[in-house]
């Protein structure tokens, strides 16, 4: 594990501790349950140890003891070609997450942020090849989606809002699988929002399974989920395991665990300005 800049790594997931007020967590569609904070915080770590053999430089900030939310980075940030775009999360109890992960990011892109009234989380921003989709959850409001596009579009890039169904994020609906080619629950999210793209449904009775990280030619995909793995499989994808069974309790997923940025230098000081970084995916 990475705790401190200065290395030279090709891929960084930045992740955050599980923290101990985690019981807190935010929650919208799932009831309160008891966590095993022990076994929250194992599962983290293998999560971790499984970026780190796939090739990611782990670099973890500590917990914040008063965000029960804080592992759930994802949130926090959207990271495009130059800039690290701050989000301004839904949930007022998520803002004081942001700071730390601005300053992680600010060693490997310049920073632009989401300001009131927009409100957004990254876990509703999916990229595909030179478009972003939004989701249109009760978490990112229009006003943060428009700030989003302004700041996409004089980069090229697109931005296309998509409506969800009975889920938090757009990505608690559909994910990247690499490729230009998404896995997607149609429950959650209609297919024909993606116009273009290849969607892989998620297998039937497995609505979560669509939460899949595809990160250094892998897909890490939930124990929890073998008919869609097993589909993964069959399409040529390397399925890596892992068990997000606890987490899942705060209705988190496993994008929602790393911020994964790609480059090929990294700074030795939280002031660089290098721009030779890119997202993954
Ligand atoms: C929340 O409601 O904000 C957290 N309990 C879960 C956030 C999960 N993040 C994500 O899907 N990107």
């Amino acid at each position: 594990m990475v705790e401190a800049r200065g290395e030279t790594p090709a891929l960084v997931a930045l992740t955050r501790e599980v923290g101990p007020a985690l019981a807190d967590c935010e929650l919208t569609y799932r009831s309160r349950e008891p966590f095993d904070l022990g076994r929250a915080r194992e599962q983290h770590r293998a999560y971790e140890d499984a970026l780190e053999r796939l090739g990611c430089t782990v670099h973890r900030l500590p917990a914040d003891p008063d965000a029960p939310d804080c592992v759930f980075v994802e949130d926090t940030a959207v990271v495009l070609d130059d800039v690290a775009v701050i989000a301004r999360p839904g949930a007022a109890s998520r803002r004081r997450e942001t700071a730390p992960v601005a300053a992680a990011l600010s060693a490997w892109r310049d920073l632009a942020s989401i300001e009131p009234p927009g409100t957004l989380d990254g876990g509703d921003v999916l990229r595909c090849g030179d478009t972003l989709f939004v989701g249109r959850s009760t978490r990112t409001n229009d006003a943060g989606a428009e700030q989003l596009r302004r700041l996409a579009e004089a980069r090229g890039l697109a931005v296309v809002r998509v409506p969800l169904r009975d889920c938090l994020h757009l990505k608690s609906a559909a994910t990247s699988l690499g490729g230009g080619r998404l896995l997607a629950c149609p429950d959650r999210v209609d297919p024909a929002a993606f116009a273009g793209r290849e969607i892989v449904p998620v297998a039937p009775g497995e609505p979560d399974a669509a939460n899949v990280l595809a990160v250094a030619g892998a897909i890490l995909c939930d124990v929890r989920f073998p008919a869609t793995a097993r589909r993964l499989e069959r399409l040529g994808l390397r399925v890596v395991p892992v068990d997000g069974s606890e987490l899942a309790k705060a209705e988190g997923g496993l994008t929602c665990c790393s911020i994964v940025v790609e480059g090929s230098t990294q700074s030795s000081t939280a002031t660089s300005t290098s721009k030779q970084w890119r997202p993954a995916g």
